[in-house]
């Protein structure tokens, strides 16, 4: 078990140092740069009515867990599992999962925000960042500010547009003690969504990939989207040979027709 550096309840995060090993992040590596090129294509969305659509131009690609079977080890890894029952209990569930990186070139800094701000109904998320490249302070590290979990949700806005659209009003929060969480590949941060955290814009040789995973106790049980998850397969290459179109938003229903098809089903169902 990976010895913890900081501390939940002080800080609002801790730190596991090496908790994968060299062979699993090379493997990662070489799966996670080729489904960032894969994304950077542009294609359709297999999977378009159930996950979030990638943002390859901000660093963004969702649900890699339900596409990709070879992450589901990375998201179950057990040292992680371990560490966060001291926070969310024996039964935990995943509620959402991305690889978060710096596309080089783009505008890939992230303000400071809180995660999830626009759902402060639901359940406490703690969320796993796992370190598959070196984060570097110059190279988007996150810049976390301890103990401000304790303070709950801030005032927030949105900025249309952006994928870390939300930010957090910070304007009574003293900005100059952020930290730096700087990690070697291997090492996960863990923290609590309330924690306010953000990176500067990073441009270097790796892509600063990150893999998150946000995970909830069984007190409440909800997720905001579910199945299918690929249990195998998946690879960029099968996709690309199945969904050669390019990419096209999913187009809306025309209302007219849906209202017509309700009522007509309920004369059915009547
Ligand atoms: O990718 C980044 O640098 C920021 C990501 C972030 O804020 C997050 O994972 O919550």
């Amino acid at each position: 078990m990976p010895n913890r550096e900081y501390d939940f309840e002080a800080d609002g995060f801790i730190v596991l140092r090496k908790v994968f090993d060299e062979n699993t992040l090379a493997a990662m590596r070489k799966l996670l740069t080729e489904i960032v090129k894969y994304a950077e294509i542009g294609l359709e969305d297999p999977f378009a009515r159930y996950y979030l659509r990638h943002r390859a131009d901000q660093g963004v690609l969702y649900d890699l867990f339900q596409r990709h079977p070879e992450i589901q080890a990375l998201a179950r890894n057990p040292d992680i599992l371990e560490a966060l029952t001291t926070v969310l209990g024996p039964d935990i569930l995943l509620y959402e999962n991305s690889m978060v990186y710096k596309p080089k070139g783009k505008k890939n800094g992230v303000p400071f925000h809180q995660d999830f701000i626009s759902r402060p109904d639901e359940p406490l998320k703690f969320i796993a960042w796992m370190a598959i490249d070196p984060v570097t302070e110059t190279g988007g590290a996150l810049k976390i500010i301890p103990g401000t979990h304790k303070g709950g949700f801030l005032k927030w806005h949105r900025v249309k547009g952006e994928t870390h659209h939300d930010r957090a009003d910070v304007s009574h929060l003293d900005t100059d003690k952020a930290k730096f969480i700087t990690l070697d590949p291997g090492d996960v941060l863990i923290f609590n969504q309330l924690v306010v955290h953000g990176s500067d814009e990073a441009h270097t040789e790796s892509l600063r990939l990150v893999y998150r995973a946000s995970y909830q106790s069984f007190d409440e049980i909800y997720v905001p989207r579910g199945a299918p998850i690929v249990v195998r397969g998946g690879h960029p290459s099968a996709l690309q040979r199945r969904f050669s179109r390019p990419y096209e938003p999913p187009r809306k229903k025309n209302i007219a027709r849906r209202i017509v098809n309700r009522i007509g089903r309920s004369l059915v169902d009547f």
